[in-house]
């Protein structure tokens, strides 16, 4: 039986092997971060972790934010965003709304605000086209508070954004005046 649990846990380990540690099983990406299919099935259960082809499609099928995607051909899957191994996504600069948003947690705060927002660990800073999307970001870490940022005048300055394939917006660096933390936490916009 496919229970949620197991779906769960599936996406987390393809996550965790496919963004951060392919090396953790002995798995090559291609320089657009691509792994073979068999290769993936082959190196988890080599490493007591087996997947089967069917819970892999469903993964990738029904994953709740489709972190995951084959390529035309179905032999070769890879993380569509997130990832801290250095990749090439091969993204084309897209134009995004004059206005996204980033959830974070009221920790991190003081910090952002003084600093800007970094990617951290990955190759990206990830905004959020709705309210809804980042407060649930940045709730994974505490207590939500949702940024909005300036993308019109970023772009207006240079900065370049890309869309992922699975619709998060991905960014360079931004600086503190192009944020503003949105009013009392309101769910306008949702
Ligand atoms: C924070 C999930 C202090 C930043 C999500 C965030 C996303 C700072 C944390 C994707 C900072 C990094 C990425 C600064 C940024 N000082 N804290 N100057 N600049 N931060 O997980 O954006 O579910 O690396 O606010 O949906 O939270 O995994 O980034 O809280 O799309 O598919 O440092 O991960 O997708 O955390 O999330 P993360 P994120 P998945």
């Amino acid at each position: 039986m496919m229970s949620r649990d197991t779906i769960v846990d599936t996406s987390k380990l393809l996550s965790y092997v496919l963004r951060h540690r392919p090396d953790s099983i002995g798995l090559q990406l291609d320089t657009n971060g691509w792994a073979d299919v068999d290769a993936l099935l082959q190196r988890l259960a080599e490493h007591g972790k087996p997947v089967a082809r069917e819970l892999l499609d469903r993964v990738v099928a029904n994953n709740d934010k489709q972190r995951f995607a084959f390529d035309a051909t179905r032999t070769r899957i890879r993380a569509s965003q997130g990832h801290s191994i250095q990749v090439d996504l091969a993204l084309q600069p897209a134009q995004p709304p004059d206005v996204l948003y980033h959830g974070t947690a009221s920790r991190f705060l003081k910090s952002i605000l003084a600093s800007g927002l970094r990617a951290g660990n990955r190759q990206h800073v990830h905004l959020s086209g709705d309210v809804g999307t980042a407060r649930r970001v940045g709730a994974r870490y505490g207590f939500p508070v949702i940024l909005r940022v300036d993308t019109a005048r970023m772009r207006a300055d240079g900065a370049v954004f890309y869309r992922s394939d699975n619709g998060v917006w991905l960014t360079g660096p931004v600086a503190p005046r192009y944020l503003r933390v949105l009013d009392g936490n309101s769910r306008n916009g949702d």
